[in-house]
């Protein structure tokens, strides 16, 4: 019994350790596996998040596994998702965004000014009396690819925010990872405002670098660009 509950408490201390990475991608329902259709990141055995936001690790956090993935057909206007590979336990938001690869996702290493954001999910605040994370605890994000957004390869980029320990610069943790897709029965929008990534976050937005715990913020500015939703 006693043995038991120390083995409990054991394996709850290295989950908690452990943090997280986002290599799945889920089109249709179907999930085809952990770093299939997303770049396999530098931290797939740390799990370590990013900190700094003009680190070239910031884009698609491959730097030392120069990984690309196989890329997935994925139509307009369809709900898809990115799962972690465990619950992301820590107080934070979500930010997806997408960039166009110019004809090859496969070869298209994020750079320029090509990032729009798609999708995010802010904090609920309460004028100061709570906030709480819809984006803590979630292993799924989940998002629609924009109606109108031109038919073509992209890069989707995910990011999870944590928060926990934001108060000082450089303390807000990054998790992140980029999917390949090739976009179909697209529209003719134009996706934007568009931003570099490295280059959209400076680290001192009042939604990065942000006490969370107190005062309880009374309001919270999403960082980055407004979505688009075509
Ligand atoms: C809350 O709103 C004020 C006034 O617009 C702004 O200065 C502040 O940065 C916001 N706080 C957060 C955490 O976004
Ligand atoms: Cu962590």
């Amino acid at each position: 019994m006693r043995l038991a509950s120390l083995l409990v408490s054991a394996s709850f201390a290295a989950s908690a350790l452990a943090h997280y990475t986002l290599p799945t991608l889920i089109v249709n329902g179907k999930s085809s596996g952990e770093w299939v259709n997303i770049r396999r990141t530098n931290n797939y055995n740390t799990q370590a998040p990013v900190q700094d936001v003009t680190s070239p690790d910031f884009t698609c956090y491959t730097s030392e596994t120069h990984a690309t993935a196989t890329t997935a057909e994925v139509a307009a206007g369809s709900s898809i998702s990115i799962k972690a590979n465990g619950p992301m336990y820590h107080a934070g938001v979500v930010n997806v965004y997408m960039a166009n690869a110019g004809g090859n996702a496969a070869s298209y290493d994020g750079s320029g000014q090509k990032w729009f954001k798609v999708y995010d999910m802010p904090p609920v605040t309460n004028g100061g009396s709570s906030i709480s994370f819809p984006g803590a605890d979630i292993d799924t994000i989940t998002f629609t690819i924009p109606k109108s957004l031109p038919s073509g390869e992209y890069l989707i980029r995910a990011e999870h925010i944590a928060l926990h320990s934001a108060s000082s610069f450089g303390g807000a943790q990054f998790y992140l990872s980029c999917a390949q897709v090739k976009v179909t029965g697209g529209g003719s929008g134009s996706p934007g405002p568009l931003v570099s990534i490295p280059g959209v976050y400076t680290g001192n937005e009042p939604g990065i670098k942000i006490n969370i715990y107190y005062p309880v913020p009374a309001n919270y500015t999403m960082p980055g660009p407004a979505v688009w939703s075509g």
